[in-house]
């Protein structure tokens, strides 16, 4: 698939006292932990959307929070490696289109391109690879030749879907950590069919579907039918990234069992570690429920850009908040991001201002320390208000501070 447009991202000057290495919170071993190699290419994957309904503050902040890692690795002269996919087919994108009379298809279509134009009006870098789940199915049928029986069996009884043995992975349940009742309790609510008569494990997953009547199917060796959600994002990063890249994202609803699973899909299938640290973006929620599609009470980004609204304060509406936590979207918090707009531009907009040397180097040190954008914020602020408060005479301050805000924040001033 296409991704969208990749914006330019500017360079900052190096420092003379090198970079801290980015640090990220690794839900598995639930500590910082450095990400990405010395030199080189860093890998990245982040979990794509299900394109049934736009883009909205929630999947903005996942996609806002790992650009925010890429930057921080490239300022520091790294290469990224970002792949991210589509989830274009599966149930809640089938039921969305079955319960609107639209062909799935134009649905999964339309949305993605929503999202696109949303990613671009955000000022977010696109993955090289942006691999919708469709396209994915000959790389799934590979990563299922690679299964054993012991690790990956069919139902005996109709329809005989096949499922992964996830206790075939001896180390299954490190990624998110839970406890076995938890994690059906969990599974049951997220897509998983701990109930399903015939698996060896109630936590067993999904991973070739038997095709149903009038739902879309594809051949394979495996009957024909379509892939369940977990192998397609193993197969994907697999395939793109190879074994053990630097970091698996997406938001925190996804650590189980998204991401416990197709960890567990891809170790056993290849031997080798998915990802050297899983990160996870909170849970953006209004009026104190989690945003969500399935809910409906969303705030949708296309929505406010219709209405006027400068997608740089929303981006900078979601900066207010650390990537980590959970937070409820309010119409206080896009006031305040335009104010904090409307001041940079003040300030950069001065023909000399106070040196920048400072605001950079705790911009990104705020940066590599668990990407802490609200700190990074508020040093701008502090630089910005400073330079509108006195005669600053250093000329090259306000292009400075300009480049600075975008190349490691995504705000174009
Ligand atoms: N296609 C799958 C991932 S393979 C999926 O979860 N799609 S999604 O459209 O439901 O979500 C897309 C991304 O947005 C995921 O990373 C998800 O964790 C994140 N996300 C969804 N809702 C929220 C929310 N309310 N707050 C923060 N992130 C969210
Ligand atoms: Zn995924």
């Amino acid at each position: 698939m296409q991704a969208w447009h990749a914006p330019q991202v500017p360079s900052l000057p190096r420092p003379d006292s090198g970079f801290n290495p980015v640090r990220v919170h690794d839900t598995a071993s639930g500590e910082l932990k450095v990400v990405g190699p010395e030199s080189g290419t860093a890998r990245l994957y982040v979990c794509g959307i299900t394109p049934y309904d736009a883009t909205h503050m929630g999947h903005a902040n996942t996609y806002v929070s790992f650009d925010l890692l890429l930057r921080a690795w490239r300022d520091q002269g790294l290469d990224v490696h970002y792949v991210q996919n589509v989830t274009d087919i599966d149930d809640p994108l089938l039921e969305r289109a079955n319960a609107t009379g639209v062909d799935w298809v134009a649905l999964a279509e339309d949305q993605t391109e929503l999202f696109r134009t949303d990613m671009r009006a955000l000022n977010v870098v696109p993955p090289q690879n942006y691999i919708g789940a469709v396209e994915s199915i000959p790389l799934v049928v590979d990563l299922l030749h690679k299964f054993g029986s012991d690790s990956v069996y069919q139902l005996a009884e109709e329809p005989r879907d096949w499922y992964f043995a996830v206790h075939s992975d001896p180390d299954f349940g490190q990624v998110a950590g839970l406890d076995e009742e938890t994690a059906l309790k969990i599974f049951a609510e997220r897509g998983g069919d701990p109930e399903r008569a015939g698996k060896r494990h109630p936590l067993d997953c999904l991973v070739w579907q038997l095709e149903r009547d009038g739902e879309p199917a594809w051949d394979s060796p495996f009957g024909r039918g379509r892939p369940g959600w977990h192998i397609e994002c193993a197969a994907i990063a697999e395939h793109f990234l190879g074994s053990t890249f630097d970091v698996q994202g997406g938001g925190s609803d996804l650590a189980f069992p998204h991401h416990e699973m197709s960890s567990s899909e891809a170790v056993v299938a290849t031997g080798e570690p998915f990802a050297e640290a899983f990160v996870h973006a909170g849970m953006v929620g209004l009026d104190g429920e989690k945003m969500s599609k399935s809910k409906g009470n969303l705030v949708l980004v296309s929505k406010l850009r219709a209405a006027g609204t400068d997608p740089m304060a929303i981006r900078l509406a979601l900066l207010a908040n650390h990537y980590r936590s959970d937070w409820s979207w309010t119409d206080a918090l896009l006031v305040e991001a335009e104010q904090r707009l409307d001041a940079w531009r003040q300030a950069t907009g001065l023909s000399a201002a106070l040196p920048a040397d400072d605001v950079i180097a705790e911009v990104r040190t705020a940066m590599a320390d668990d990407l802490d954008a609200p700190r990074a914020l508020s040093a701008i602020d502090t630089w910005a208000a400073a330079s509108l408060a006195v005669d600053g005479d250093d000329t090259d301050a306000p292009a400075l501070v300009t480049a600075l805000a975008d190349a490691l924040l995504g705000v174009r001033v």
